[in-house]
């Protein structure tokens, strides 16, 4: 059955579902929006997602919004490799992990990476610093969990791992710029400051189908 995901390139939820379809062996047709366009605004599109967001993965005559419904739907499909744990711990410590990072670092992390994609990191320096120390504190959660096991949410890669990894990225890359660099916000390189971490973004990336998952506008 003909499988699309519309998405946006860069959004950390759309990279978050293509990593599970490639994780999980499935195939589907990539359509870009382009946000800079406000194509996800377009009729055309509002008539699939009325929100007007991505992702959304239509299948068929099935159309699911949502990145947590989509994964619920992916897991529910193609049990294997599960990204949702088998026994109840698991789960429960995945979902944990899942809501901690929506809770406590997608926000701060978008405090930083908004003003710093749009080149105004000296501008918003008080507001960026402040949020990165906000972002520290949840790292070094990640790093203590990371020192235990290989994967946020226990010994097998899950839909957590998948959910926080591309809020990484996104900071990475906006810590990277040179602009930030004055602000020395120990964060970048991630290797000089959470090494677990570091460790954890290579096994993500050595993933099969990583590279198919990378936003495009990044490469
Ligand atoms: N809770 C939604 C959030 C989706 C969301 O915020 N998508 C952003 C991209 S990261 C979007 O569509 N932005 C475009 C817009 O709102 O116009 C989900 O996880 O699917």
């Amino acid at each position: 059955m003909a499988r699309e995901l519309y998405f946006i390139s860069g959004s950390p939820p759309c990279w978050s579902v293509m990593l599970a379809l490639e994780v999980k062996g499935l195939a589907y047709t990539p359509r870009r929006l382009d946000n800079a366009k406000r194509e996800q605004k377009s009729a055309e599109y509002l008539a699939i997602n009325p929100r007007g967001q991505v992702p959304v993965l239509v299948e068929g005559d099935v159309t699911i919004c949502e990145t947590l419904a989509i994964l619920s739907y992916l897991e529910a499909a193609t049990p294997t490799p599960a990204l949702f744990g088998s026994l109840p711990v698991e789960t429960a410590r995945i979902w944990q992990a899942i809501f901690d990072c929506d809770g406590n670092l997608r926000e701060p992390v978008g405090q930083i990476s908004r003003p710093s994609f749009r080149g105004k990191a000296i501008e918003a320096a008080e507001q960026i610093k402040e949020a990165a120390e906000t972002v520290r504190d949840e790292l070094a959660l990640y790093e203590t969990a990371l020192s235990e096991n290989e994967w946020l949410a226990g010994n097998s890669l899950s839909a957590a791992d998948l959910i926080v990894f591309p809020v990484i990225m996104q900071l990475l890359r906006a810590v990277g710029r040179e602009d930030a660099a004055p602000l020395e916000l120990a964060i970048y390189p991630l290797a000089d400051h959470f090494l677990n971490l570091a460790s954890w973004v290579s096994r993500i990336e050595a993933l099969p189908g990583y590279d198919n998952a990378y936003p495009p506008h990044w490469k």
